[in-house]
């Protein structure tokens, strides 16, 4: 098996840089599509790297919502504007008359820190709105509309200690109502202190590599060096490597 380090090195090389293999990594990812001088190896991503690649680090914790599945009733949620009442494990929306009914919980949060809201909309017979604030009902940290039946997984940005996720129905006619369920807020770990391997292995998995981060990292050199050399690399140097 060629050794990861040797097949970077020349992968390197062949790309037409020099000097020591940390000097031409840094010289190499200088140059990455996603733009910008990054500083690695360290704990820094540059925000163009990770808005390219999407990529989400873990969740952490438990969910922050309480009763986000509705078994046997609506308690932790205070409706305004509509019942909210549990019917089979859902948590039914239902307008009184000419008002926008929503149902809202405060969460513990965070400023700075991002979380991921999740859940599940059935358009019964209304559209829906998911909202965000550091008010209830508010929505300046966020408002998705949900026209279809659809699960939703929205991240946000808290701004404040507590923050509001609130549930409404798109619509003031009286009767109209939505059906949600599963609602699960997390908290993600703070991508700034991702660290760079975890980052690196992730994105390796978005290019398709699969395995623990050697792997990856070894089936990407070879291939960077596999196109580097025009696809020599069999021909011209496996006997050195394998
Ligand atoms: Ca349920």
């Amino acid at each position: 098996m060629p050794q990861l380090s040797d097949v970077r090195f020349a992968a390197l090389r062949a790309l037409g840089f020099t000097g020591s293999t940390s000097d031409m990594l840094l010289a190499w990812l200088q140059t990455f599509p996603f733009g910008g001088a990054p500083t690695l190896p360290n704990k820094t991503v540059p925000d163009a790297w990770k808005a390219a690649l999407s990529v989400v680090p873990p969740s952490i914790g438990p969910t922050l919502v309480q009763n986000g599945t509705f078994d046997t009733d609506t308690a932790g949620w205070t409706a305004v504007g509509g019942t909210f009442v549990s019917t089979s494990g859902e948590a039914i929306l239902t307008n009184q008359a000419a008002s926008f009914g929503r149902a809202s919980q405060a969460f513990p949060t965070v400023a700075g820190k991002k979380y991921l809201v999740e859940g599940n909309f059935r358009r019964v017979d209304v559209n829906g709105i998911l909202r965000a604030s550091t008010v209830p009902d508010g929505s300046e940290l966020l408002s998705a509309g949900l026209t279809s039946t659809q699960s939703f997984s929205h991240i946000i940005t808290a701004t404040a200690a507590t923050t509001y996720v609130s549930l409404w129905n798109n619509s003031t006619v009286g009767g109209n109502s939505s059906g949600w369920d599963n609602i699960v807020i997390t908290e993600l770990q703070d991508i700034d202190n991702y660290q760079r391997n975890d980052w690196w292995y992730e994105y390796l998995g978005s290019l398709g590599y699969t395995g623990q981060l050697n792997d990856r990292e070894l089936a990407y050199w070879l291939q960077v060096f596999q196109d580097a050399t025009g696809g020599a690399y069999s021909a011209a140097y496996s006997t050195a490597f394998d």
